[in-house]
Order: C-alpha cells, then sequence, then structure tokens
C-alpha cells in the first residue's frame, strides 16, 4: 500500500471509529424522588433524589435542580416561585448511583410544584411532571418501579420515602 493510501485508510479508521463512540449519557440521569413536604422536624428540608441509571458515570459538574411552585390565588392571578439547588463542582454520579440534592430549610413547596434538572449548558434533562404532596409526612414522589422514566403521570407513586436508595415499597404497604 502506498504511504498516501495507508494515511487515508488509517484516517478513515479514526473517523468510524469516534462516529461509533457512545454519545454522552446525559438522558442516563433521571429525578428519581422528589420530598416537597418533609416531616415537621427541626432541620426537615425539601429535597430531590438523583439516580443514574445508565452504565457510565456522569460527571454533573455545573448541573442543578430547581423547584418551580405555581399556585393559583383566589383573585385570578398565581404565586410563582422558584429556588435552585445547585450541583458542586467535581461531583460525579456513578453508574446505577444515587444522589440527594438538600433546598433550604424555609423552602415548603407541597403543592403544584415540579423539580427540573439541567446540565451544564442550562438544557433541560428530566422534570418530575407537577406534583402535591399536601401531607408533611414521611411519604415522597418517586418513580415506581425504580427509575421508570416515560414522561407520563404513571411513572410516579406517593410512597414511604427511600433517601439515596433504590424506590421500593416495603412490604404490606400500597401507594396512596
Ligand atoms: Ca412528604
Ligand atoms: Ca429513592
Amino acid at each position: 500500500m502506498k504511504p498516501v493510501n495507508r494515511i487515508v485508510v488509517t484516517m478513515t479508521a479514526i473517523m468510524l471509529s469516534i462516529a461509533v463512540l457512545p454519545a454522552p449519557c446525559v438522558a442516563s440521569v433521571v429525578i428519581n424522588e422528589v420530598e416537597l413536604n418533609p416531616p415537621q422536624t427541626p432541620g426537615s428540608t425539601e429535597w430531590v433524589e438523583l439516580y443514574n441509571r445508565g452504565p457510565q458515570d456522569v460527571d454533573l459538574s455545573g448541573w442543578k435542580v430547581v423547584i418551580v411552585s405555581t399556585v393559583p390565588g383566589e383573585s385570578g392571578g398565581a404565586f410563582s416561585w422558584q429556588g435552585q439547588i445547585p450541583i458542586p463542582s467535581g461531583t460525579v454520579l456513578q453508574a446505577d448511583g444515587y444522589l440527594v440534592l438538600v433546598g433550604q430549610s424555609s423552602w415548603q413547596h407541597g403543592i403544584n410544584a415540579t423539580a427540573i434538572l439541567y446540565d451544564a449548558s442550562s438544557q433541560e434533562v428530566d422534570n418530575s411532571l407537577l406534583l402535591v404532596d399536601s401531607k408533611n409526612d414521611g411519604f415522597t414522589w418517586s418513580r415506581f418501579p425504580n427509575g421508570k422514566d416515560e414522561d407520563r403521570s404513571a411513572d410516579w407513586a406517593y410512597v414511604p420515602s427511600t433517601r439515596g436508595r433504590e424506590n421500593t415499597l416495603p412490604i404490606g404497604t400500597v401507594p396512596r
């Protein structure tokens, strides 16, 4: 093979190998569990659990979760609020791993709230749909089965909290 042809073949092989490399597993990270109305104990906060259901670790540097709440008012207007939970630089979510992001203790948004996950480019990665958690107890909205994401309300169940771990149901309990 002439040297020029060898270079062309080599370049083609490199380009093909680049083409088949998997895309970044951005969509593998989901909002897996949301506590919008925690039990009334000192220091309790709203929190959001992320789950990496993909096969690769994902660098979450620059990512954030935003909780948005809009409550209609009696006069026709609406009260709208949002709070941000930035994810510290250098945070890596391992494959099949969980990460709990904690809001501020003053936050309390059990009615009509949505948790939204953004990547470092401010692109939306996932959202929780619109949630109502009117009871300040240990129940949370959780993807059920764990990690299920078909962009439907049926992805979610109101069940006892499994903060920082797989969403499972204790034997004998049923979703509310
Ligand atoms: Ca709760
Ligand atoms: Ca969980």
